[in-house]
């Protein structure tokens, strides 16, 4: 089938939103591309990207291959945490456009066969939000400040903070207010930046505010939204101490900690999922909410994709999966039993704006560090390029033959490792500043990403510009560079795409293969068999049309850190 055709098929698809076949949705076995607005293409030239530089740029991701995108927050936001502070939901900051520009985007991507999701930021707002102002001008008591946890302080005078929470981005989880009159009054509870005030999901009044944000953009015709924080939105009635906390670095403590976490997962959070199901239920054509709930294991982030609940949920688990072939075929196993359990279908997520990129996290000697609390200079553990790099892509070679939906973070495609070495005045994430730079935290893999190898930027913006710094070997790794090259990571992505296109990997099922050894993770997928090399010594491929291979075949071997794919007979 051409190009061309499947394209127009897709478009009209879209277009005349058929009414969705339960187990037939578009988003089982969609391939969706994590555009991260800042650093994607910025057409005003002020080194920030923007709505319409994605729009300029979007016909190189229809290229790829992908069947959606989901677009970090472009919302109104002072930006103290990069949007996910968001002082105006239903409005794009003028930073990154208008909603002008949001149409104009939208309609773009729906033509190129592009579904589109956007980011919900649902767990807390930013302090600039008329919302928390209202609340922080109204009375102790009131209706306003009733919309968020304020609570009074302990000790003597309220001087100490109401419990022991500690914030994801380093120090206390909660910050004192001064009245209007001038005098010291109650704390507000942050899980996050002392600018993202958490929002009381007990009261009736949060639920309908989401609801109308919902409407909004499923009016505006999204295709669906990733929810931030999921499993955070309610907190455990009386707000009790945590009995352990996890360090200022624990994003993957805090996941993993075998103690109960006071703010997370709480069993009333299901309900508001129901609700939001039921507003989705609403609009024509499978619309999908995605749960970005760091719940560990496996089987309790599939109550997040109970039926009556949202439709996908990232599978973080298998995105902290070192390269070891046992551990990579017990969380494949994992993800699609939990999920299956539910009828939910898998993800499979190895990037995002989040976490270390994954050929960096695999090029790492002691890999198990926390992968969100980042790499810089005076990292001990630094990452061996070409290691990584060899085994990013035939880890994502792998990720790719898997049944179910799979994300990609923009620049993988690329082959773009982290950025290491960047100073500290220019990094932005809170983390690092709340921690005393204890913690590098996210900057090194939202570094702006390579266009064309010779322009400025290296085609990110006109002017020059770029809000992080982007390294002089970025040159190298540019789209333009790559496309067309056989041996490049941009080939081997979009000819991967092709494939499980093609062959309908999406939808497949998979069996395990024996015979090729302990470190060869061996699978068959419908017409496909998959042999990821895990191991350090080269292994002999079986008969067949070698379809995909993650690096450069000699002869019938298999070498180690490699994927291949062959046609079955
Ligand atoms: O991330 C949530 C987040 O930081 C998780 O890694 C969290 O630390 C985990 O639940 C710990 O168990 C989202 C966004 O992706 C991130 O960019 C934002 O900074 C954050 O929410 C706050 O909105």
């Amino acid at each position: 089938m051409s190009n061309d055709f499947t394209t127009a098929m897709r478009t009209a698809a879209i277009n005349h939103s058929r009414p969705s076949t339960p187990g037939a949705e578009w988003w089982r076995s969609a391939v969706i591309y994590q555009i991260y607005p800042r650093s994607f293409a910025d057409a005003s030239g002020d080194g920030i990207g923007d709505l319409v530089g994605i729009t300029e740029r979007l016909s190189a991701l229809s290229d790829l291959g992908v069947d959606a995108i989901w677009l970090s927050p472009f919302f109104r936001s002072p930006q103290r945490d990069a949007g996910y502070d968001v002082s105006d939901y239903c409005d794009v900051d003028p930073i990154f456009g208008s909603l002008a520009d949001f149409d104009a985007l939208r309609d773009r991507a729906h033509d190129l066969g592009l579904r589109v999701i956007v980011d919900l930021v649902p767990n807390h707002c930013s302090i600039d939000h008329p919302w928390f102002q209202q609340a922080l001008a109204a009375e102790p008591g009131s209706l306003e400040r009733d919309r968020f946890m304020f609570r009074d302080g302990r000790g003597e005078n309220g001087e100490l903070p109401p419990n022991n929470w500690q914030s994801i981005f380093g120090g206390n989880a909660w910050t004192r207010i001064i009245e209007t009159d001038g005098t010291p009054g109650p704390w507000y509870l942050h899980i996050f930046d002392t600018s993202q005030p958490d929002f009381n999901w007990k009261n009736p009044w949060v639920w309908e505010q989401f609801r109308q944000i919902l409407r909004f953009w499923l009016n505006r015709g999204v295709d669906g939204f990733r929810v931030d924080v999921a499993h955070g939105l309610m907190k455990k009635e009386g707000l009790p101490d945590v009995v352990e906390v996890a360090d200022a670095a624990g994003l993957a403590d805090a996941i993993s900690a075998p103690h109960e976490v006071p703010y997370w997962a709480q069993p009333e959070v299901h309900e508001v999922y129901r609700d939001w199901h039921r507003v989705l239920a609403e609009y024509e054509g499978d619309r999908v909410l995605c749960a970005e709930a760091w719940v560990e294991p496996l089987a309790k982030a599939a109550l997040w994709v109970r039926p009556d609940e949202m439709h996908q949920a990232f599978n973080f688990s298998y995105l902290g999966t070192p390269w070891e072939a046992e551990r990579l075929r017990a969380v494949i196993d994992e993800s699609i039993d939990a999920f299956t359990a539910v009828g939910a279908p898998s993800t499979w997520v190895l990037s995002n704006h989040d976490v270390v990129r994954h050929p960096s996290r695999y090029g790492l000697d002691t890999y198990g560090a926390a992968p969100a609390s980042g790499i810089g200079p005076n990292t001990v553990d630094k990452p061996d390029d070409v290691l990584g790099l060899a085994r990013g892509r035939a880890a994502t070679a792998l990720m790719l033959s898997l049944p179910g939906s799979a994300y990609l973070y923009q620049g993988e495609e690329l082959g773009l490792p982290e950025v290491i070495e960047l100073d500290d005045h220019v990094r932005e994430d809170p983390t690092f500043h709340r921690t005393n730079g204890e913690v590098y935290g996210r900057d090194g893999c939202r570094v702006p990403i390579p266009w064309e190898t010779a322009s400025p930027a290296f085609g990110f913006s006109s002017s020059g510009d770029s809000w992080l710094p982007q390294p002089a070997d970025f040159a190298r790794f540019a789209r333009d560079v790559q496309h067309g090259d056989p041996a490049s990571t941009l080939e081997l992505y979009r000819a991967a795409l092709r494939l499980r296109a093609e062959h309908r990997l999406g939808t497949g099922a998979l069996v395990w293969l024996e015979g090729y050894g302990n470190d060869v993770v061996a699978l068959r997928n419908g017409s496909v068999t998959v042999l990821a090399n895990v191991g350090s010594l080269a292994v002999d491929l079986p008969a067949g049309e070698v379809l995909l291979s993650s690096t450069p075949l000699s002869g019938r071997m298999l070498p180690s850190d490699t994927t291949v794919w062959i046609a079955v007979d």
